[in-house]
């Protein structure tokens, strides 16, 4: 056997790269070759240097069937225990988020939940919805901590996300959100909680390997802009990334505040301001948008697109999965309601669910088809990317590869939905 061929090389797809210039970095009847967890080519079959069966040890063909680079989700709260599907009942009723808060519900009783929660129950609850997400072709998964609001708890969701990541095969990327909400028991001592989270938690976290960034929720029902400056001085020191819940019930001036630090994304931003897409364009920070806590919160005022575009801001979309606000297991439908409701172009919607979310992951060598880059990618049951985000549910993902090793597959369906 010829020991310098490839790995695997898949054939007759149809390949969105996004990278190029093409739309969508679109290659048809394309080739990809995978080798020792990387992509080793990529590019139209009629190009390859050889015979297939001369250039590879294993050759499939893929029956025309849109590949792309697999997705990333880079804003969940995947990790929680319990559920708030009883709030969704009152906020039916027309109870609003914010009044829910108020009342001791919302962010403090997924609180509650998680800190009854032991590290094996933590994880066998969130297991299925991370299982969920890989099955609809996420590979790579960030996970916020902040239903511990206390260093046991906030531990013990690092420690199950990090798992999760270990025996799903997935990458998983942690993100500290201690100032998510204040814990009942500092009631009254906002100050004392913000010293804690700054000087002991986040120290103590970060030293034992599992905070990769820092994130807060700047917002009325949350934390003001002085207390987040607090934990990103604390971050910078440490040598830790920053992001922030941003300008999502109103407008705190959280973009600004994260561009500051040149942080790698500021997410929600219904309510983002001029002068903050300005901010966020100068420094590089991504614009994560999360259509699902919209939809669920019945929002009206939608992210400033338009305006994000002209400035040449990078968006990312993400499902913010989480037991209030945005309880989806299914990025792909992020990205179909990124269009439906905030209007992003499909292209747009898809390069947010990889190359863009990515980038506000700080990784750079995923999210593009590309050779050097990690063979982690999905071949889909459609042709056309534009498919990805039309069609609302069904399982899509015929087969999902990370790092060039085939982790979950689906019986290939002869036809896409659009033929049948
Ligand atoms: N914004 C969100 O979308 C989630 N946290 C946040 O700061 C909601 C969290 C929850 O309601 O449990
Ligand atoms: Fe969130």
């Amino acid at each position: 056997m010829n020991e310098t061929r490839w790995d695997r090389l898949l054939l007759n797809a149809n390949l969105a790269t996004f990278a190029g210039d093409a739309p969508y970095g679109l290659v048809e009847h394309g080739a990809i070759a995978l080798h020792h967890g990387r992509i080793a080519w990529v590019g139209r079959m009629d190009t390859l240097p050889d015979a297939p069966d001369a250039l590879a040890a294993v050759v499939e063909s893929l029956d025309g069937a849109l590949v792309t680079p697999a997705l990333v989700d880079c804003h969940t709260h995947l990790v929680f225990g319990g559920d708030r599907a009883h709030e969704f009942e009152l906020r039916l009723n027309g109870a609003s988020y914010e009044q829910i808060a108020h009342a001791g519900g919302g962010i403090a009783s997924s609180v509650n939940a998680t800190r009854a929660a032991s590290e094996e129950q933590l994880f066998a609850q969130s297991l299925p919805r991370a299982q969920a997400l890989l099955a609809d072709g996420v590979t790579t998964l960030e996970i916020k901590s902040g239903y511990g609001l206390e260093l046991e708890t906030e531990r013990r969701m690092l420690r199950v996300a990090r798992r999760l990541g270990r025996e799903l095969g997935i990458s998983v990327r942690t993100s500290f959100l201690g100032l998510h909400a204040l814990p009942p028991e500092f009631r009254d001592r906002r100050g004392d909680y913000v010293s804690l989270v700054c000087d002991a938690m986040l120290p103590a976290l970060a030293a034992e390997g599992l905070v990769d960034a820092v994130d807060a929720f700047c917002e009325g029902i949350g934390f003001n802009r002085e207390e987040t400056r607090r934990v990103f001085e604390r971050a910078k020191q440490l040598g830790l990334p920053v992001k922030l819940h941003a300008e999502q019930l109103s407008d705190q001036g959280g973009a600004a505040l994260v561009a500051e630090y040149r942080g790698l994304s500021a997410d929600h931003l219904e309510h983002l301001s001029e002068a903050g897409i300005e901010a966020m364009a100068s420094a590089g920070t991504v614009a994560v948008l999360l259509p699902g806590a919209f939809y669920a919160l019945r929002e009206t005022k939608l992210p400033p697109v338009a305006a994000l575009r002209e400035q040449r801001v990078p968006i990312a979309i993400a499902t913010d999965c989480n037991p209030g606000t945005s309880p989806l297991l299914s990025l792909r439908l992020a990205a179909g309601m990124a269009c439906t409701l905030f209007r992003l172009t499909p292209e747009e919607a898809l390069r947010g669910v990889t190359a863009n979310a990515a980038r506000a992951l700080g990784l750079h060598d995923r999210g593009t088809l590309a050779a050097g880059q990690r063979a982690d990618l999905v071949a889909w049951n459609v042709r056309q990317p534009a498919e990805l985000c039309y069609w609302i549910g069904g399982g899509l993902a015929r087969r999902v590869y990370v790092a060039g090793e085939l982790v979950s597959r689906r019986k290939p369906s002869r036809r896409s939905p659009s033929a049948s």
